[in-house]
Order: C-alpha cells, then sequence, then structure tokens
C-alpha cells in the first residue's frame, strides 16, 4: 500500500513552462519537438491565456486574423479560415483550441494550476515550481510565459465590498456573459478595452455613463467578413509575408514603408493622406503614413489634429466632443484603440461621459459611485475596463528567487531589468517569453511569441550539444540592454504619455519604459546575432555532474 504520509516525488521536467496562452502552447510545441520533457502550467481553467480571460462584450483582437496568427506550420495557416477581417474573443479561442488538438499539445497543459513560487538552487542548478495547490516541480529551465496583460487591476476605491449591483473587470469576464438589458450600467476606462465594449453595452443598457480619465485616440477598425479573393491572395503569398513582415517594425507585413516627413507635404495633401488611411482602417497604416509620426512632435500634430477633426465631426455635443477629443498625448504613443462606432455611440440619448480627471472617483457606494466633489451617480452594474499590471504584474505575483539568495522582486523593485527581454542576471536558466525590454507588445504579438520561442529553444539546443546546461545574463549585459531600451524610448515620442508602457496605471509603480520600442525588426537582427556570436553577454556554463545528467 502507498504510504499516505509521503508527498509524491516532485514531477521532473526538462523545461517548466508557465502560462498556456499563445506562448506556452508554442513554447510546449517547440521544445518538445526537440525531445525535451515539458509541461505546462496555466491557472486558467481553459487555455488560451488572454482569449480565455478577456470575453467582454466586442473583445476582438486589433490585428488582422491573417496576420494575428501562428506562422510555425504552413499547413495550419492554409487551412483555418478566419470569418472576419478582425478576430473575434470567441474566434481566437476556438482557433487556440484547434492548435493544441492539432498538434497534441493539451497532454503536457495542466489547467487550474497556479504556479506561486520558483526557486532555483544554485548547487543542483534546477528550479523548484510550486503550485497554490501544493505541487512540486523540478527543472532544469523554466520557461515564463505568464503574459504581460494578464494581472488585472481594480483600483483601491473606497467602499467596492458595499456595492449592491453586480461588477466586472475586463480581463475577468464571466464565462456565461453579462445581460446588461434595462440596467443602468458605468464603465470605467477608455483604453482598448473599454473602446471596444462601450458601443455594445450602450445598445443593451437602459443607460451608460463612462467615467473617462484620459482621453484616448481611436480609429475606425472597418472591420468585415474575410474577402475571400484577399484571403486566397494572401495564402497564396503566406510564406513570403511572413518573411516580410519579419523586416517590418510591427511585425506587420503589407503597409508599405513611409519615406517622407509629415512635414515635406503640403496641408491639403496630408490631409488627403490620412484621410484615406482613416478610410481603410487599422492603427499600423495610419501610424505609417509618414517617416516621422513618432518620432516628431510637430510632424504628430498633424496627425493628432486630424483624429481630434474626426471626433468633432462625429460627436454632436461640442462638449463631450472636446473632451473626448486627447490634448495631453500625441497619438500613437499611447496604445492607439482601434473601435467600431466609439465616437457615434455618445450621440446616443442613454450615454453620459464624465470627466474623472478633473473630478477624480472618490467612493463607490451602496448604489452607485460619487466622485471627489461628492456628484453621485446610481448605477446597477460597475465595469472596470482600468487594465492591467503591465509587463511585471504576472512575474512578480510569482515569488521567484534563487538559493544564491536572488529575490526577482528586490531586483526589480526600480523596475524590470533585463537582457534583451529574454532573462535576468542573477536568475539562471529562466527565459521570459516576451518580457519587459521585448519588443513584444509593440508588435504582432504572436511574430514575436514565436520569435522569442525559437531563440529559447535553440539557446537550449546550443547548450546541450554544446554539453552545458546554464546560462545566465551578465549584469553588464543587463544594464547595457536596459540603458539601449531607454535610451531608443527617449528618442521617441513615446515617454511623452501617461501609458502602461511606463507602469503610470499603477499608483506606485516605478516609471520605467518598459518595452522596446527599436522595432521587431532591429530587435530580431540583434538577438540572432547575440547567439550567432556565442551568446554574447551570457555566461554559459556546466553544473551538473555527466553521471547525474545521465540518470536524469
Ligand atoms: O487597459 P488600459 P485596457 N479612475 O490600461 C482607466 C491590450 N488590449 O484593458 O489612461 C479612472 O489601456 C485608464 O485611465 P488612464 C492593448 O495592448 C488589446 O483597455 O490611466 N480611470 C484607462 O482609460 C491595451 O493597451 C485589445 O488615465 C481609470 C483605462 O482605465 C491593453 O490590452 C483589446 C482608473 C485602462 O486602459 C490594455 O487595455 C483590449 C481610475 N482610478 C486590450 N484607473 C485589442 O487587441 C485606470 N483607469 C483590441
Amino acid at each position: 500500500m502507498p504510504d499516505a504520509s509521503h508527498s509524491p516525488a516532485p514531477r521532473s521536467l526538462d523545461v517548466a513552462i508557465v502560462g498556456g496562452g499563445l506562448a506556452g502552447l508554442y513554447a510546449i510545441h517547440r521544445l518538445r519537438g526537440m525531445g525535451l520533457s515539458v509541461r505546462a502550467y496555466e491557472a486558467g481553467s481553459g487555455i488560451g491565456g488572454t482569449w480565455f480571460w478577456n470575453r467582454y462584450p466586442g473583445a476582438r483582437c486589433d490585428v488582422e486574423s491573417l496576420e494575428y496568427s501562428y506562422s510555425f506550420s504552413d499547413e495550419l495557416q492554409q487551412e483555418w479560415k478566419w470569418p472576419e477581417r478582425y478576430g473575434t474573443q470567441p474566434e481566437i479561442l476556438r482557433y487556440i483550441n484547434h492548435v493544441a488538438d492539432r498538434f497534441d499539445l493539451r497532454r503536457d497543459v495542466q489547467l487550474d494550476t497556479r504556479i506561486v513560487s520558483a526557486v532555483f538552487d544554485d548547487a543542483a542548478n534546477r528550479w523548484t515550481l510550486k503550485t497554490a495547490d501544493g505541487e512540486t516541480i523540478e527543472a532544469r529551465y523554466c520557461v515564463m510565459a505568464a503574459g504581460n496583460l494578464s494581472t488585472p487591476r481594480v483600483p483601491d476605491f473606497k467602499g467596492l465590498g458595499d456595492f449592491k449591483g453586480s461588477w466586472y473587470h475586463s480581463g475577468l469576464w464571466p464565462h456565461e456573459g453579462v445581460d446588461f438589458g434595462g440596467l443602468r450600467v458605468g464603465v470605467i476606462g477608455t483604453g482598448s478595452s473599454g473602446v471596444q465594449m462601450i458601443p455594445i453595452i450602450a445598445r443593451q443598457a437602459k443607460h451608460l455613463t463612462v467615467f473617462q480619465r484620459t482621453a484616448n485616440f481611436s480609429l475606425p477598425a472597418r472591420n468585415a467578413p474575410m474577402d475571400a479573393e484577399r484571403e486566397r491572395r494572401h495564402k497564396a503569398e503566406y510564406r513570403q509575408r511572413r518573411i516580410a513582415a519579419a523586416d517590418t517594425p510591427f511585425a506587420i507585413a503589407g503597409h508599405p514603408k513611409p519615406t517622407r516627413s509629415a512635414l515635406d507635404v503640403a496641408d491639403a495633401e496630408r490631409d488627403r493622406d490620412y484621410e484615406a488611411k482613416w478610410q481603410e482602417g487599422g492603427s499600423i497604416s495610419y501610424l505609417y503614413s509618414y517617416t516621422d509620426l513618432l518620432v516628431n512632435k510637430e510632424s504628430n500634430d498633424t496627425a493628432s489634429e486630424f483624429v481630434r477633426n474626426k471626433i468633432r465631426a462625429t460627436v454632436k455635443d461640442g462638449r463631450t466632443a472636446e473632451l473626448l477629443a486627447p490634448k495631453d498625448h500625441p497619438i500613437g504613443t499611447k496604445r492607439l484603440c482601434l473601435d467600431t462606432d466609439y465616437y457615434e455611440t455618445y450621440n446616443r440619448a442613454n450615454v453620459a461621459l464624465v470627466d474623472v480627471r478633473s473630478d477624480p472617483i472618490d467612493t463607490i457606494t451602496a448604489t452607485g459611485l460619487r466622485t471627489r466633489s461628492g456628484q453621485a451617480f446610481e448605477l446597477d452594474a460597475i465595469v472596470f475596463a482600468t487594465g492591467f499590471d503591465a509587463m511585471t504584474g504576472a512575474l512578480n505575483e510569482i515569488d521567484i528567487r534563487t538559493t544564491a539568495g536572488a529575490v526577482l522582486r528586490d531586483h526589480w523593485a526600480g523596475g524590470p531589468l533585463t537582457y534583451l527581454g529574454l532573462m535576468v542576471s542573477g536568475f539562471p536558466n529562466m527565459f521570459i517569453v516576451t518580457g519587459p525590454g521585448s519588443p513584444g507588445v509593440k508588435t504582432q504579438m504572436i511574430a514575436s511569441i514565436e520569435q522569442h520561442v525559437d531563440w529559447i529553444a535553440n539557446c537550449i539546443g546550443h547548450l546541450r550539444s554544446a554539453g552545458l546546461d546554464r546560462i545566465e545574463a551578465t549584469p553588464q549585459a543587463e544594464q547595457g540592454w536596459v540603458e539601449h531600451v531607454n535610451a531608443v524610448a527617449d528618442s521617441t515620442l513615446y515617454p511623452l504619455a501617461n501609458s502602461w508602457y511606463v507602469g503610470a496605471n499603477i499608483p506606485g509603480k516605478p516609471r520605467v519604459f518598459m518595452p522596446y520600442v527599436g522595432g521587431y525588426d532591429r530587435y530580431k537582427r540583434h538577438s540572432e546575432a547575440v547567439a550567432a556570436n556565442g551568446y554574447e553577454g551570457f555566461i554559459l556554463g556546466r553544473r551538473t555532474p555527466a553521471r547525474q545528467d545521465a540518470a536524469e
């Protein structure tokens, strides 16, 4: 009989993967294909990460479906049919589940399992992970694929516990959906999530009040059913298009590189250019109108003012239009939203916009909320579209440390430090997929995920073939990369915005520019050159005696 007083021996893996979203699933596929034992641990009760959690009304990707998909299998990209120009959340989740089945990934995903700690034993050269349920996992390498926007944040308003109605966060949406019919609803937040859900909730609710702290630029998505001819042409050129995409800053093909400054063009011609992009829909094409929209404030002003004028022309109430017209940041420096009828929604009789910049929300009451000046709003339901503890939240939630005394939360206390967004000095054999310092969130995310996972897989393959089992970023390389990431950001207009890119949405979070905005193409070339040059900036070694390795 088994002895119940003994807990089972820890599972022993080559690679433990944290997260079962797009990154974790591709990591399983790629690393398992090298003959490694891998397993992904996913907190949700289903795979899909972002697309599993963010089920709010109107949730869809704002990168076109034919681009926002895996490229690693030509059969997969040829056979999958996207019904619309932009994928809805249910459609993308269906796609992810199809990929998991098609490549037999599920057997290496453990659902409903939250990793709470990861400790690297310096002498044994192994990671030990613990789950919230007390399970222990040991692994030579750890791949953090926990997502950049996976730690939902509800602001610290007083009184939320007293609220008698229902409340929701965009990133923790009930699976059964929410019926807002006949209700007085308040939406707090006007980022990408708020902008997508507001038009739909407005159509369902008796009354909708939008509480806006910062007006955001939004462009029309111009979503439509997939055009059969367009799909056929795209699929016929898929491989070439993926190669072309890898040579662009956003990892998205099909947008001719601009050649002129916005200031080199006469006003009327510039307006015609912006109008054409406005009609075409999509954010990349608009930001690609001229070479310097993200680096020259004067050029950017022309693009920002064009959109402000569109808002003024759309929203009938002048005061509401001015409130909706962003003036505190250049267009594109906060994540540019894409919408369907967002500004038009404010012409509805049942929709009101409240400026909570000048009069912030103070208290959630039993029957609604109250602002600092004492203005009260009666609400039956509150939706927090208030964002995430971006880029660092998911990893800081895990107690990551080493027996040599390094603690990730301490190492990152002044802001995240990484080398290439892939590794952290002092934390050997721990890789991050699209972490801080990576271009991931500023690109077609799946392209960056595939590039990072391929880099990690090649790195582990290199270690194995060289008889090595340990890799660590040097503090000097990490410092150099962080300085470079900041210098690149400082050469652009991005730092002018209070965005989640700098952690501005989280009170007390150190203000550090986190994504690498030098472009996917530049990053890919650089990170691959680092590997080709013998992993410059990393220390590679061997810790495990050959005998022990053979026994594993
Ligand atoms: O979150 P956000 P999100 N009082 O942080 C406001 C991706 N995404 O979930 O700007 C009042 O952008 C906050 O105001 P401010 C995409 O990368 C993609 O919308 O901080 N308001 C802001 O308006 C995106 O960027 C897709 O002043 C408060 C809003 O809440 C990222 O996810 C769709 C507040 C938060 O906006 C995050 O988007 C959805 C307070 N105390 C998301 N605290 C697509 O692909 C915060 N706010 C389409």
